[in-house]
Order: structure tokens, then sequence, then C-alpha cells
């Protein structure tokens, strides 16, 4: 290094006759040490001083990151699967996402926590890998003022490939954390933001990783006693002239554990629910969903969608239909079904969920038979009372409207639903969702035909 650029900065011997005139090369050979030499500031690698950077620190941060962000990318794709998106547009808000989509599978709805762990594991893991992720994006800083910006065609594509990387990694952490804290604030839809996000970051995250990951295994192995330090110092990352250690590398490893850790404790309680939730000072903590049977988390209160009373009133009435047949209930009339019970959790995309809930009410096939469709029972279309907004309908698999622990619920833990958990009756059903388990039910189709 130091040759190399002793020899690139040493001033040209004059190559002309010394009759022309002096004025003329003293700009040029000035523009050229210019170009030669980074300009002074970040560019220069004297300029980063700390003495943690290095191939050891980067390595070990990339190599959890890599375990990590791996488990958020199979937990973000099975979270998606988990909507039934390729069933209706109704499920669906990225209907154009092509051969993206080619993994889909029917959701099972056993084992019938299996959203609920998986949304937990993605949103808590994406919280919790913030200060790994800042870290590893501190400690390569100075390659991101690297000089020339672009030595070849082959270093300017790497580098784009960085700039998908480093862009996409900041943008699907944002995005999911700004959704869990905030709910939806986006232009459009944070699925469509995150989804599409979550390929082209993929694809820069395996590029990288395939070049990379021989190296960091290697610096791991070896430890700080690298055998190629010259291969460390061309890496760009270690300061030629450090400033005299404040802490270990072990030492800051250890603050981003911590850090890693304290989000963990302030986090974690809202995906196990109950009384943990106290526990999740980071979590959002809107509607205080009170004590008693019906006192767990609520995601939107009957008043926050425009529910009015005389929606859910004595005039409120279910309709069962399919393929011409159609029969309408009282609430009198569905309460003197047979009553079935399911011990179920309610799971939020948002990462919350509740312990299991004692829900009972009239099973989904039970009402598929009042219409004939009681063997073999399809997919359905449920609807709410709700007027407007995305989460008013779903369409179930006939997996999940099959299963026996689906229910259309009238109570839940002994007591007759609140308002705010849907009363009259509300969709719950095993390994669903949240979103799925559609409040303030009015309308039931079974059947191909009907479902939009
Ligand atoms: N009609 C209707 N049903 C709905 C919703 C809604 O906004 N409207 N929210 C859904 C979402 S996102 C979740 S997580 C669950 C939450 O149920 P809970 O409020 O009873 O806990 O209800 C679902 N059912
Ligand atoms: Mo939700």
């Amino acid at each position: 290094m130091e040759a190399s650029d002793g020899k690139r900065n040493r001033p040209e011997p004059p190559s002309r006759a010394p009759s022309e005139p002096p004025k003329r090369p003293a700009p040029l050979t000035r523009l050229r040490a210019a170009v030669s030499g980074p300009p002074p500031g970040p560019s220069r690698p004297e300029f980063w001083r700390s003495p943690l950077r290095g191939l050891w620190l980067t390595a070990v941060l990339g190599l959890v990151l890599l375990v990590g962000i791996t488990l958020l990318f199979v937990t973000g794709l099975l979270s998606y699967a988990a909507y039934n998106p390729d069933l209706s547009p109704v499920n669906d808000q990225t209907p154009d996402k092509g051969w993206l989509g080619f993994y889909l599978f029917s959701w099972p709805t056993s084992p019938y926590w299996l959203y609920r762990v998986n949304q937990g594991v993605h949103v808590v893991l994406g919280v919790v890998l913030v200060p790994v992720l800042l870290a590893k994006l501190w400690s390569v800083i100075p390659k991101l003022f690297q000089w020339p910006p672009v030595r070849s065609v082959g270093h300017g594509i790497e580098r784009l490939s960085l700039l998908l990387l480093v862009g996409g990694v900041l943008f699907e952490f944002a995005t999911g954390i700004l959704n869990v804290q905030l709910h939806y604030i986006f232009p459009g839809s944070f699925y469509v933001l995150h989804f599409y996000g979550a390929w082209v970051f993929i694809g820069a995250f395996v590029v990288h990783v395939a070049f990379r990951l021989p190296r960091a295994v290697r610096a791991v192995r070896y430890g700080r006693e690298v055998p190629e330090a010259g291969a460390e110092e061309a890496a760009g990352l270690m300061s030629p002239r450090p400033a005299p250690p404040t802490i270990s590398r072990r030492g800051a490893l250890g603050m981003v554990g911590l850090g890693s850790l304290a989000l963990f404790v302030v986090t974690a309680g809202q995906s196990v629910g109950g009384w943990w939730r106290r526990t999740a000072l980071l979590a959002p903590h809107g509607t205080d969903p009170g004590s008693g049977p019906n006192g767990f988390q609520i995601n939107k209160t009957a008043a926050s969608v425009g529910i009015r009373p005389s929606d859910i009133g004595p005039a409120w009435r279910l309709t069962v239909r399919s393929a011409g047949r159609q029969v309408v209930l009282t609430r009198d009339e569905l309460l003197a079904m047979e009553q079935q019970e399911a011990a179920l959790p309610i799971a939020c995309v948002e990462g919350w969920s509740t312990p299991d809930q004692l829900w009972s009410g009239v099973r989904l096939t039970d009402l598929a038979a009042l219409v004939g469709r009681g063997t073999d029972t399809p997919r359905a279309l449920v609807e709410s009372v709700q007027r407007g907004g995305g989460f008013r309908s779903v369409v179930l698999r006939d997996n999940q409207v099959r299963d026996h622990r689906s229910l259309l619920a009238v109570r839940v833990n002994g007591a007759v639903l609140s308002r705010d958990h849907g009363y009259p009756a509300r969709v719950i059903v095993p390994g669903a969702p949240g979103v799925h388990n559609t409040k303030w039910v009015t309308r039931i189709t079974f059947g191909e035909s009907e479902s939009a």
C-alpha cells in the first residue's frame, strides 16, 4: 500500500521541452494529483480512527446477520403464505406478485399456534437485530467513501449491489418497524412495499454472502491474528492510523449484544401476550382492553371502524349462502344451534398475540350444512357489517373451513363477545393470521362461484 501510494503521488518529471511556457502544465499536474489520491475527508483511510474496525468485528456481525436475516426472510415468506393470497383478491393486496408467489401453499390449520410463533419470531427478531445491523454498517462505513468510487466495471457492479443491499436492508427494517409501531402510514400498502423490498434486498444479500462468506469464516476462525494482515487492510476496514482503544472488540460486541437483549426484553412480551404484555414497553399501547373474559388485546374497536349500534342490535342477521340456497338466522337461532368450544389465540401480523382464549360458537361446517354443504365443505367468503376497509371480509380455504376448531364464535372465556371483539359473532380459525378472524360477521358464502 505504502509503496504504491508513494509511487502514484510522485510528481511527474517534466517531459516537455524547457522552452514551453511553464504556466500550462501546472493545473494539469494538480488535476492529476487530485484524481490519483482521495480528496480530503472521509475518503482518506486516515480519516477513520477507530481501532475496533477490522475484518474480525465485521465478520462476526456479518455472520450473526446471515443467520438472523435468513430467518427473517423465511418467516416473512411464511407470513405472506399464511394469508392464502392466491385464493382471492380479498385476501391479497399484492395481486401482481407474479412468479414471486411461486412458493405459496395452502396454509395449514395445525399446529394451531403456527402463525403466532412465526409472526412473533419475525417481528421480535427484526427488532432485536437492529443494534447488530447498525454496528455492522458502522464497521464498514469507511468503504462507503472508498476512493476512487468506481475502479472498473466489475467494481461498479459490486458497488451497485451494495447500494441495493444497504438500501434494501434499511428499507425493510424501517417499513417493518413503522408498521409494528404506528400501523399503516404508507402511501399504498405496507405489504406491497415490504414484499417487493424483501425480494430486491434478498437478491443483493445472496450475492453479497456468496462473495464474502469464505473471508468472514476465515476471519472468525483465525481470530484477530488474520494471517493475511495485508488483505485486511485492503478490505478497507482497518484504520491505518488507529486512535488508542477505549474498549476491546469483544467489549464492543458485548455492548451490541446488550442492546439487542434490552430490545428483546421490552418487545417479546407482546408476542407472548397476557401478563407479559406489560413488559413490552416498546409495543404500541392503544386501547386498554380492560379485564375479565373479554380483557385481551383489541386490534380495531367497533367505534374506530364505524360499526353502528343498529348494525349489531336486534336487527342483526346472519345470512348463510351457497349455490342459490340461502338461510337467514337471528342471533337467537344461532345460539340455538349446537355450540362447540375451541381454545385458540389471536395473532396479529404486527407481532402481538394473545394466549389461547376459550371461544364458543357454531362450527363453520355446521353452518355449511344448513345450506347443503355438510360434506366436503368448500371455501367460504366471510363478510362483516363493516362498510369499508381491507379487513371487512376474508376468503377462508376449504382446509380452514373444514377444521372442527373453526367457529363462528359468539362467546369467549364464558362471556358474550364484547362489541370490540366482534359481537354478535366473529370467525376464529386455528393457525390463521388475526386479520382473517373477521369480527361483526353478517354473511358467509360457501362455494367457488360466489366467492369474490
Ligand atoms: N371486521 C373486522 N374484523 C377484524 C378486523 C377489522 O378491522 N374489522 N381486524 C382484524 C385484525 S387485524 C385482528 S389482529 C383481529 C383482532 O381481533 P381482536 O381485536 O378481537 O383481538 O381482528 C381481525 N378482525
Ligand atoms: Mo391484525
